[in-house]
């Protein structure tokens, strides 16, 4: 199938689905100017995952992993939602059951407009303290390193999911509802290689709903999905209501 008849499917099924929900990764932030974590100039190719983003590692040198979020958080700080986003926020205005679960942490959807969404990874410009588990909003650039819970001046963490680390049983729940009762599934910019999200696809296939793919590169799971286009999201998910 060509990727303009495979568009053109996809969108006459958006046109008339009243159940819609989307998984996204970080390629829709890739046309937002956010590094990816896989791929030629991913993150994961000048930083090591198990070095910044597990909680042995913060307990090892939390001031290193602080440091790395900041630098994170410097460049996130000036990133604006791009066209794939604000097309999202259309979609969930036009479809009555809607959801979104992002595996981003850059605050792009919400920051869009999105209200329906589960952030399944948690949030940059969230702190959480490892002593009391007080979750906070924080968008300090820096944020003094170490930082402390203003209410037991405990270590604050990331509010992150780092390797290794459970997903919060709510968003689960909301997640796997949405994938269990949509229509229509888009998976947008993932590597679909972290788990949980990686088995989001056939769970929704299995439960009958048409599965799309949208990635600049074919992935591991494109052959499973109903169809799979190539190109970038900023180009892409705007067609899609065009
Ligand atoms: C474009 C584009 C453009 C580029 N347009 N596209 C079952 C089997 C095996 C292992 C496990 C398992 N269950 C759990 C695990 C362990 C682990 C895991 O999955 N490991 C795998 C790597 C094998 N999972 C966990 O630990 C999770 N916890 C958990 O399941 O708890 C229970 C449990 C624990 C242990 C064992 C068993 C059960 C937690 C996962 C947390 C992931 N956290 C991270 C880091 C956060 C740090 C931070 O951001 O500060 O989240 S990892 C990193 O990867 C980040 C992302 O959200 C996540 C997914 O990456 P994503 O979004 O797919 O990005 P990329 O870079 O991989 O891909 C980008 C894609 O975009 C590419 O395909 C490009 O082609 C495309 N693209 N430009 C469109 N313009
Ligand atoms: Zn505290």
């Amino acid at each position: 199938m060509t990727s303009s008849s495979a568009i053109r499917e996809l969108k006459e099924k958006l046109a008339t689905t009243t159940a819609l929900t989307v998984l996204t990764g970080a390629g829709i932030s890739a046309d937002s100017g956010v590094p990816t974590f896989r791929g030629a100039e991913g993150l994961w190719n000048n930083f090591r995952p198990e070095e910044l983003a597990s909680p042995e590692a913060f307990a090892r040198n939390p001031h290193l992993v602080w440091e790395w979020y900041n630098w994170r958080r410097e460049l996130l700080a000036t990133k604006k939602p791009n066209p794939a986003h604000l097309t999202l926020v259309e979609l969930e205005r036009r479809v009555d059951n809607f959801w979104l679960i992002t595996q981003n942490v850059d605050d792009l959807h919400p920051s869009a407009g999105t209200q329906r969404l589960s952030e399944i990874h948690g949030n940059i410009w969230k702190v959480r303290c490892t002593q009391c588990g007080q979750v906070t909003v924080n968008r300090d650039v820096p944020i003094a390193i170490l930082p402390e819970c203003s209410t037991c001046r405990g270590l604050l963490r990331p509010h992150i999911v780092w390797f290794g680390e459970s997903l919060d049983p709510e968003d689960l729940q909301k997640s796997f509802e949405a994938l269990r009762t949509c229509e229509v599934l888009l998976i947008i910019g993932t590597s679909g290689v972290v788990y949980p999200a990686a088995s989001f696809g056939p769970v929704a296939k299995d439960h009958g709903a048409f599965v799309a793919e949208l990635n600049l590169d074919p992935t591991p799971r494109s052959d499973l999905v109903d169809v799979a286009i190539q190109g970038r999201a900023k180009d892409l998910v705007p067609q899609l209501i065009s």
